[in-house]
């Protein structure tokens, strides 16, 4: 079986003795801080971590984020920065985006966005820059908007203010960032969204062509955090070309899966997206940060994402980009995200065969959503009693949710963390028994004024420590940085 943990043992010894080191330095001066260091690792190999958008980097990623690149400022690109003395920095951004660009077969890659918010910024301000100010520029005769007359900065500024954004919708999956209203980019776009098949669960393109040909969006923006399914990207960028908007992929969540060529052909966004914005923390299994790859049509609006929407990189963070994308290039890094769509699979059927009701029937990704109403359970009382037994899962809404999205009616489960560790199919059947074992034992009970809660649960005795034992043993099994100690 191919090796698909992040902790060769070559490297485990010098990685015990770099971070002792570093925690004897940092206690030095903080204690605490070294002792919650300490403390979080002792947490993370603790838990059956379930989270689809959590992973676990190698030491040699979080290493590389600790050194004397966070000292150093560098707005600019490659070679144009605005501070002297960026030649290391220059160095190690050139290498991120020369990975980027291999990696995912992109023209172009910028990987200087601090998160996904960030990215998703990046592309959108690219694409109105693009599209709505450059053909104002041109019409007024300047090459810069510094140069406008302030009458044509007026109607400029009514122009970017009026364009329209249609992505998926939240409870069908989609993200916060894509338009919606407590996001900034619900008030910088008109927002409308596209939701899924009522009965299927599975994302309808005819609806999406149709919702697309009424609104007239100036983005048609793909991509999901709770969606378990592929998308047919090349389908997506025929509406986009159809109503003549640009299309943006959010990859976030895949962008281990399409590095790992697990999504290839129609369900690759990099070739169909005229933008693909990603966060490099998730299946991708880099630091935390984002990323922007685009066609080059866009690549030099992207390029100004700092200063448009951007402080100052992060270097360290993009030398530790450099680390992570070089890693996702060798070839075991596809035998990981083989076994991670795989071992949701496993996952997938292991609830269904034990009587779980999952959105869309099962997945083709790395996550599984547990609509958990068929346990007489809110998504807050099952990721609750699922978190007392030692399992780390977060709640999350299923399409036409009657709880809304602070309680909600389903659990989202997802496997590049424990993939990462090693965990295959037979983990993942046995994580899916216990599963349904906490959430069969657990029932809603009332407010003490005797009224319903969507929060208040019970689990029957002993499940929840009987659950913590039957996951020690499978953590224990497979341990998280094995050889890794900081004794
Ligand atoms: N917070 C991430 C997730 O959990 O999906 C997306 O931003």
């Amino acid at each position: 079986m191919t090796d698909v943990t992040v902790t060769p043992t070559a490297t485990a010894a010098a990685a015990s003795t770099a971070y002792a080191s570093a925690l004897e330095v940092i206690g030095a001066v903080e204690p605490r801080v070294a002792e919650a260091i300490g403390a979080e690792l002792a947490d993370q190999r603790a838990s059956l971590k379930l989270i689809a958008s959590e992973n676990y980097a190698s030491p040699a990623v979080l290493l590389t984020m600790g050194n004397w690149f966070s000292d150093k400022y560098a707005e600019g690109t490659v070679g144009h920065r605005f501070y002297a003395g960026c030649q290391n920095v220059d160095t190690v951004e050139a290498l991120a985006a020369e990975h980027a660009r291999e990696l995912f077969g992109a023209p172009y890659a910028y990987v200087q966005p601090h998160s996904g918010i960030d990215a998703n910024l990046v592309a959108f301000w690219a694409v109105l820059a693009q599209r709505v100010e450059a053909p104002a520029l041109a019409e007024a005769g300047v090459r810069h908007v510094n140069d406008l007359t302030d009458a044509d900065w007026s109607r400029l500024r009514h122009a970017l203010g009026d364009q329209r954004m249609l992505g998926m919708s939240l409870d069908a999956g989609g993200h916060l960032t894509h338009g919606f209203r407590p996001n900034i980019s619900g008030k910088m776009f008109e927002q409308s969204s596209y939701g899924t098949d009522p009965g299927t669960g599975l994302l309808d393109y005819d609806a999406v062509r149709a919702r697309a040909r009424e609104f007239r969006p100036l983005i048609l923006m793909a991509g999901y955090s709770a969606y378990p399914r592929r998308v047919d990207f090349a389908r997506m960028r025929e509406i986009a070309d159809e109503v003549g908007a640009t299309l943006v992929v959010d990859m976030a969540h895949f962008a281990g899966l399409v590095a790992g060529k697990v999504f290839t052909g129609d369900h690759d966004p990099v070739p169909h997206a005229h933008v693909v914005t990603t966060t490099t923390h998730k299946s991708l299994r880099g630091p935390r940060g984002g990323m922007v790859l685009a066609q080059p049509e866009y690549a030099e609006a992207v390029d100004r994402g700092c200063p448009m929407v951007l402080g100052g990189p992060l270097p360290h963070v993009m030398a530790a980009k450099a680390v992570a994308l070089a890693e996702a290039r060798r070839p075991d890094f596809a035998g990981y995200a083989q076994a991670v769509a795989g071992n949701a699979q496993a996952l997938a059927e292991g609830l269904t065969r034990r009587g779980a009701r999952l959105v869309t029937g099962g997945t083709d990704n790395h996550l599984v959503l547990v609509d958990v109403s068929g346990f007489g359970l809110t998504g807050r009382q099952a990721e609750s009693a699922l978190l007392d037994a030692g399992i780390v899962t977060n709640r999350n809404a299923v399409p036409a949710d009657p709880n809304g999205a602070w309680y909600t009616s389903g659990v989202r489960l997802g496997t590049p963390a424990l993939t990462t560790r090693g965990f295959g199919a037979a983990e993942f059947d046995r994580t899916a028994e216990l599963i349904v074992d906490v959430l069969g034992a657990t029932r809603p009970t009332a407010t003490r004024d005797g009224s319903p809660s969507k929060a208040r649960y019970a689990t029957a005795d002993g499940v929840a420590d009987r659950t913590r034992a039957a996951a020690d043993e499978l953590l224990a099994a497979h341990p998280l940085y094995p050889g890794l100690d900081l004794a």
